[in-house]
Parts: structure tokens; sequence; C-alpha cells
């Protein structure tokens, strides 16, 4: 076993280093290791002071998250949360100047053993930060207490509600830290101990920024006041006031165990569990079992979008956004110039956001070239098509591209149904050929649903995931069934919106409950914004080739509103009406009509719907076509299907995706939905194998 801290010495100073690929996390030993290294400089008489530095990328990068799920109730949250807290009471109580020498990232249980140090150094581009809130938890090794007598109140109110990290530079104004290094760190922190010899300083005996009890209080107040309006669903930045306030009302002792048991109450939340399978869920999605992590990679440096359009201008964007140049193609000047004013208004309402400056837009734009013709496609190195949903039109663009793009060009498609080997064959290179199914707007949902065909390389799969990554989205890799995962998935839930529309429930009510959910619009909102017509010219498509996109009923109710001329949001009206020139969305009795008359045609008698019952139906389509999804190899993992649904819908992060959201209510419930709902709606209801094998195995998705 490799030591997890190595000691030297140098002109009298012990550097402890800290070596526990990959991020120095706390795992099992590592803070035991840094306790002894410390008592063993400390009884050293050859040592005047200690520095602690880590080995490789990184500072310690916090507690292993991966051992809060061993955290089997609340008193053993205690018990661990106590013995972290007295061990770093007694490497502060080192009777030798302490310096924490910072690189990379010093987050969470990072942060706190560097203040549990007399003082602290870091390189002029580490961070540092308390990012437990991302995690449901909030910081648990004396982080609530520690901080705000570094830095006061308002900005460790801050950083533990956010959970961002801090810049150096801001870190030293902040008085977070002591010193900003030059560019050797482990010789200036060697330096600056050398400087303190004598001078210890422990942090939880400075009360200077904690003076105001009255300010502390208040602040306090402030920011839950302020959390009220932003933090929708979530309990942690919330608690993490609560904690803070405690550095202002008790003492470092009373403090230290109020964090400790309010730190207890977050670990054991579904809102934690859900975003700790997040967090991995993240990450595991980029390992596609095929394809080695050393899979060599296309370096993208010119690309080309086809389709000017609301998609393609935001894929444009995307790209732009990461500095990469692109052209960006349409058939003619005026679909081109319509798709570039519509990209010059975007960011002018961002700049107005004060979100970008006015030199950074036009630095971006400039990297956005318009065109009508495949002059300067020879020289790309990737080419996304996001022309219209019409099979005929994308073969071609791909035969094109297949004569006119160089063989080591990726050519993808951002389809959001059709069929990736069909263009792949058209294309001539099908191992060049993938799906980039990106999500409107392009420029902003993370999800990246890279759709694989039958020959895609490895290479094109491998270069997609790292080309997510730089576009800053999360890519997902699965398979080329119909409609992939997302939009394969998203059908179900439509199907059971619609139908519990027939029975009963108004299109707010659907709406509403499934915003309490935490979704960020409702099934009948989102489509007033996609547009109706849009599903219309999909289900007229699948009707010519006898497909529907769910089993079962299939609702008129979208069919009559498209004949109406009712698009949503483009005419005014659609799901809901809408005043001129706003998109506050006002409950249309017609369409609660038109539902009532589709509802007599098929036969149903209409009743009141629980919200309680719309929310269960959509969750349980979900997760039975998930399942679906799963036995037939279309997703690597059930995780990756929580990623699609958190970064493709907006899914709330804190409930973990349908996925882990179906394990948390335990898959016998689950299956017993299933068949109650095949008794009450029909034989459509048909539980997926692989949902009726985990549940009968007492297992789950995840
Ligand atoms: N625990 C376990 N594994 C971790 C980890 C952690 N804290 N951080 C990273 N990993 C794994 C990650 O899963 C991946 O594994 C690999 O390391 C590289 O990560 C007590 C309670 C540090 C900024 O929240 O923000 O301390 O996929 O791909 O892009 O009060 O990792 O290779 O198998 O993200 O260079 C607080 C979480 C914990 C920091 C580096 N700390 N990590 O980013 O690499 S709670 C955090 C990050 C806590 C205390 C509380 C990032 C990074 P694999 P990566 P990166």
């Amino acid at each position: 076993m490799p030591e997890l801290i190595r000691y030297e010495v140098r002109d009298r100073v012990a550097v402890l280093t800290v070596d526990n690929p990959p991020v120095n996390a706390l795992g099992p030993g590592v803070p035991e290791a840094i306790e002894a290294a410390v008592a063993r400089g400390c009884a050293d008489a050859g040592i005047d002071a200690i520095v602690l530095i880590g080995s490789g990328s990184t500072f310690i990068a916090g507690a292993d998250i991966r051992i809060f799920a061993t955290i089997k109730n609340r008193e053993q949250s205690l018990e661990r949360s106590e013995s972290i807290h007295a061990r770093l009471m007694r490497i502060e109580d080192a009777t030798k100047p302490t310096v924490a020498a910072i690189h990379g990232t010093a987050l969470g249980g990072g942060l706190e053993v560097a203040m549990s140090f007399h003082y602290r150094v870091m390189a002029p581009d580490a961070k540092v930060g308390q990012p437990e809130v991302l995690l449901g938890i909030i910081p648990g090794a004396g982080g609530t207490q520690r901080l705000p007598r570094l830095c006061g109140a308002a900005m460790a109110i801050d950083m533990c509600t956010a959970g961002k990290p801090v810049a150096a530079q801001q870190a030293l104004a902040a008085g977070i830290v002591d010193q900003i290094t030059g560019p050797s760190l482990r010789d200036d922190a060697i330096a600056f101990a050398q400087s303190k010899v004598g001078a210890i300083r422990k942090t939880r005996e400075r009360s200077e920024r904690i003076a105001s009890r009255d300010a502390g209080i208040a602040a306090c107040a402030a920011a839950r006041a302020a959390l009220a309006k932003t933090a929708r669903g979530v309990k942690a930045p919330f608690t993490a006031v609560d904690a803070i306030e405690g550095a202002f009302t008790l003492d470092f002792e009373g403090g230290s165990l109020r964090e400790r048991e309010l730190f207890a109450d977050c670990v054991m939340s579904h809102e934690s569990r859900a975003l700790r399978h997040m967090f991995f869920a993240d990450r595991e999605a980029a390992k596609v079992p095929d394809v080695p992590k050393d899979t060599p990679v296309t370096k993208i440096e010119r690309a080309a979008v086809i389709g000017a359009g609301t998609m393609g201008g935001g894929i444009a964007m995307a790209y732009a956004n990461a500095g990469i140049p692109v052209l960006l193609k349409d058939v003619d000047d005026a679909a081109v110039l319509k798709g570039m004013a519509t990209i010059r208004k975007n960011y002018e309402s961002t700049v107005a956001k004060g979100k970008m400056t006015a030199e950074a837009m036009a630095r971006t734009l400039s990297l956005i070239t318009p065109t009508t013709a495949y002059d300067g496609f020879e020289h790309v190195d990737i080419v996304v098509e996001a022309a219209f949903e019409d099979m005929n039109l994308k073969k071609q663009i791909f035969a094109d591209l297949g004569r006119i793009t160089r063989p080591s060009s990726i050519l993808a498609s951002n389809t959001s149904t059709l069929d990736i080997d069909e263009f792949a064959k058209a294309s001539g290179r099908p191992r060049q050929v993938i799906g980039h199914h990106f999500f409107s707007p392009a420029n902003v949902m993370k999800l990246l649903e890279i759709v694989r065909g039958k020959e895609t390389s490895k290479e094109a799969i491998a270069t997609s995931l790292a080309l997510a990554k730089r576009l800053g989205k999360v890519g997902v890799v699965v398979g080329n069934c119909f409609a992939f995962v997302a939009n394969r998935m998203l059908a179900y839930y439509m199907r059971e919106a619609l139908l519990l529309l027939e029975e009963g429930a108004t299109v707010p009510q659907i709406d509403n409950a499934m915003t309490e959910f935490g979704m960020p619009v409702g099934p009948f909102g989102m489509q007033d914004i996609a547009g109706i017509d849009v599903g219309w010219r999909i289900r007229q498509f699948l009707k010519s080739i006898g497909k529907t996109r769910a089993e079962g009923p299939q609702s008129a109710v979208p069919d009559r509103l498209y004949e109406m001329g009712r698009y949503g949001q483009k005419t005014g009206a659609g799901w809901y009406k809408y005043e001129a020139g706003s998109r506050n969305r006002i409950h249309d009795p017609l369409v609660d009509q038109i539902a009532a008359e589709e509802a007599a045609t098929r036969g149903i008698t209409r009743r009141a719907v629980k919200d309680e019952e719309i929310i269960a139906r959509i969750m349980t389509a979900l997760a039975n076509e998930g399942a679906r999804v799963l036995e037939e190899g279309y997703a690597t993992r059930a995780s990756d299907i929580d990623a699609v649904y958190c970064y493709g819908f907006g899914y709330p992060r804190h409930v973990g995706g349908p996925m882990f959201y179906a394990d948390a209510i335990g898959l016998p419930t689950v299956l017993a939905r299933v068949k109650q709902y095949r008794e009450q709606c029909g034989d459509y209801w048909q539980p997926a194998a692989l949902l009726e094998k985990l549940a009968a195995e007492g297992k789950s998705f995840n």
C-alpha cells in the first residue's frame, strides 16, 4: 500500500505530502495519516514548522464522496463527524506553526483541513471552496465555524450556499489564505513556514470576523430571504445558513456540535443521495465499455453546421462559445441572414443581462461564418447536420458530405429520431457518422445525446465525448433505437400526460403537478415552446412508416390543436393561450373541452384526477420504458438515463433522475403500479422484463 503521506524534512521544515490519487480525497486512513505526520513533526527536535502539500494535480479535494453511502443512520454520522472534528482540533493544537500549501482545488474537507492549519498559502491559479451543498450536504468538518472566523458571514454564506470555488486573489482579499505564492508553491510554502516560527495562530480562536453577533444573524436572515427566491426544492443551502449562524450565536464547541447535527440531517436525505448519485452519473456517462480511455481523439479546430434554424443556430453558438470557428450554412441568403439575426439577438440579450461583454460578443460572433455553399467544408473537422427532420433531405446532405469533406471529418446529425444508419449508408463513410442530438436551446442545455450507429468508429465516439466536455456539455452515448433514449422515453411521459388530460385533469393541473415535482416546465408548457407543429410532423412521418411514438391509445387532441393552427407560443395559442408579445400561459377552457370531446369519443368517463396520480403515472411510465431501453442495450447504465433526463429536460438533480427516483420508490412498488395501471387503463401498460426481474431479486436499476 503506497504511503498516503510522505514525510520529508527541508531547512528544518517538515513537508508532508498527501498522496491519494486521483484528487487526494480524504479517503480511509488519510485524515489519520495527516494527524500522525503533524504529531511526528511536533515531536521532531529538528523541525521548527510544518507544511502540508498535495501530490499530483491538486491539494485535498474533499472527503471521499463514496464514504457517505456507508453511513447507515444519524447516530453513525454524528460519531464520524465527532471523530473528524476532534482530529482537526488536535491538528490545530500543533505546537509548531503549520502551513497548508494549496494548488489545484482545496474543496470541502480539503479546505476544512487547511483551515485547521495555522496558515494557508496558495498558488495563483488554485481555488478553494465548500461545494458540499452541490451534494445536498453542508461542510461537516468545522467549515461552517472556521470559515466565518476567517472571512466573515457574507463570504462564508455565499461559499457554503452556492458551492462555487473562489480564486486565489479573492481568497487572499477575504482572509481565507495568507499568501499567494510564486512559481514554486513548495519553496514559497517552506519559506513562509520558516517566517512563522514561534507564531502559532489557531483559526478557532480568531474572533475578529465574528465579533458582531447581530450582524451575523442579520446576514443569515438576508441569506434565507434570498434563497427562498432561488433555491427551489432543496434544503441544504438553508441548512448551511443555519450552521453558519451558530458561529455567531454559540461558542466554537457549540457551533461545531450544531454543524454536526445539521450535517447528519442532510447526509441521510433523499436530496443528498440523489445529488451524490448525479455527481458520479455525470462522470460514469463518459465511460463507454468498448471505447478505451486512450482511444485516439480527433482534434476539433474547425466546424460547420448545416441548417441555420433554431437548433442549427444554437449549435453554432455552442461551438463559437467554445472558441471553435464554425461555418453556418443554409439554402439561401434569407435563411442564413434570419439565423444570424437570431444568434445576434441571443448574444445581445446575454450582454444586456451583464453576462457577456460587448467585446466578447463581437469576438464570439466573428467565429460564426454564414454561407449558402459548401465552400470551406473541405477543411472542417466536423459537420453537424441540423436540417429539417426529413429523411430524404438528410440522406442527400450526407451523400454530399461524404464527397466534399476530408475522410477524417466527423459527420454528425442533430436528428432527434431518424435512423443514423441510414445517413451512414448515404454518406459512404459510416465509421465517421454519428448522432449529436442537442437539446433546445442548444447553446444552453447541457445534454449532448451521442448516438452511435452500427459502424460508428470508436474514435468518432471518443472524439464526441471529448468535444461534449469542451462545449461545456455532458455527453451520453446511446444506441440507435427509434428516438434514441431521451425522446423515446419522453413519448411515454407525453402519452400519460395526454391520457390524464382526457380522463379529467386539466392542462394547468398537469403542468403544475410536474413543476411542483421539480421539472422546470410541465409537458404542455414544454410543447407550446417546442411547437405543436413539430410533434405533428413527426407523427405524420411515423404514420407513413406505420409507427407511433409510444404504444397504447394515441390522443387526438394534439392533432386537433394543430389543425386549428394552434402551434403554441409561436402562434399565440396552443395548449394555452397567450396575449400578444407575452409568454405567460393562460388556461384555455377550449382545450379542456376538446379533451372532453375526445374522451367521449373513446368512451372514457371523466373524473377528478389527483396530483399524486399524475406524478406516479408519468414517473412510472418513464421508469418502465427506461427499463426497456436498458434491457435492449440502448443505454449503458441506468445512471446514463438519469443524466439524459437531468441535462436534457431539466429533471431535478436533487430528485436524481427517473431511474434513481424509481429505485428510491422501490422497484416492487413501481412494478405494482404498472400492473395496477394495466388493470385501470389498459393492456398497453406492459411491465418491462428487467423491471420484473430486478423487483423479484430485490435489486435496483442503479
Ligand atoms: N470523492 C470521491 N471521488 C472523487 C472526488 C471525491 N471528493 N472528487 C473527484 N473524484 C473522482 C471522480 O469521480 C473521478 O473518478 C476522478 O476523481 C476525477 O474527477 C467533510 C463532507 C476535484 C474539481 O465535492 O469537484 O468534503 O471517473 O473527473 O474534472 O465537509 O472532481 O476517474 O473514476 O471530476 O479534474 C467535497 C468533488 C466532498 C469535490 C476535479 N468535495 N470533486 O475535477 O476530475 S464532501 C467535492 C470535484 C466534503 C466535508 C464534506 C472534481 C475536481 P473517475 P473529475 P476534474
